[in-house]
């Protein structure tokens, strides 16, 4: 069965780091049902939901996705862009060691698995404030055995490459034309955000379904004309801190 790993919201959420957005008030308690609304999605959709406890101490900590990289053959546990996020790190590779051979970026590296796309073979890796050349050069090494390659992207105006793209079918991306250029990305075709949703390129590939957030509501309808089927989960909280629909859980699809 498919598993996916989440953690419950930190206490401490409001303190989380902001880069492009202004800080405004949080409510916690709907951060937390939106984030149990968010976890039934994915058990709907089939996964094995493994919810690690709330680390009052790492307000951003809700945001899983940044401190992994998950592959069917290992586990790259990354080094946080931000000071602040590095202990998130430790309690992931605990899990995630119980289903994948582990391996570590190193300092000076820093990788977010916000930056990180992956498609078939190749991970697209944004070259960010979070994740730097060392970071994106080690991992590069680590799943060349594998034989994954790495593509580095520049992208602008958003904290993560996955904010501004991300897969939403087999050779199709959506993804905001303003914060990085389609022509990184050969093969794929691209649907573009409704440009009054400049955060409405960040969705979760799915079998069969896309888990989108309810804040895009024009980018959903572009979605659904295409035929892309839609599992619409409200955000609002937790995108007041620059997290999308990613960032809050890390899946394994093969778990034998
Ligand atoms: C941060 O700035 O690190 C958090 N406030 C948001 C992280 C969102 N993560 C993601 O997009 N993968």
């Amino acid at each position: 069965m498919p598993i996916a790993i989440t953690r419950e919201v930190s206490p401490a959420l409001a303190r989380g780091e902001l880069s492009f957005l202004p800080r405004t008030d949080i409510d916690l308690l709907l951060a937390e049902t939106q984030h149990r609304n968010y976890e039934a999605a994915l058990e709907a959709c089939g996964y094995h939901v493994r919810a690690l406890p709330a680390e009052p101490a790492m307000p951003d900590s809700v945001f899983v996705e940044d401190a992994a990289i998950v592959l069917d053959e290992l586990a790259i546990i990354t080094r946080p862009g931000a000071q602040s996020r590095r202990p998130e790190t430790p309690s992931i590779a605990d899990v995630l060691g119980e289903y994948r051979r582990l391996v570590h970026i190193e300092a000076p590296g820093t990788l977010d698995g916000g930056d990180v796309l992956r498609i078939g073979r190749v991970l697209y890796v944004g070259n960010s404030a979070r994740s730097n050349a060392e970071g994106a050069g080690q991992l590069a090494q680590l799943i060349e055995p594998y034989e994954y390659e790495v593509r580095v992207v520049p992208f602008r105006n958003c904290l993560h490459l996955k904010t501004a793209v991300t897969q939403i079918a087999p050779d199709r991306l959506l993804i905001n034309p303003e914060w990085v250029d389609a022509q990184h990305f050969a093969g794929m075709d691209g649907l573009h955000v409704d440009p009054s949703e400049p955060h409405g390129a960040n969705a979760v590939y799915l079998d069969g379904a896309v888990l989108y957030p309810a804040s895009a509501p024009r980018t959903r309808e572009k979605l659904e004309a295409n035929g892309v089927s839609i599992i619409a989960v409200d955000m609002s909280e937790t995108e007041k801190l620059e997290g999308g629909v990613t960032c809050c859980s890390l899946l394994l699809d093969h778990c034998d």
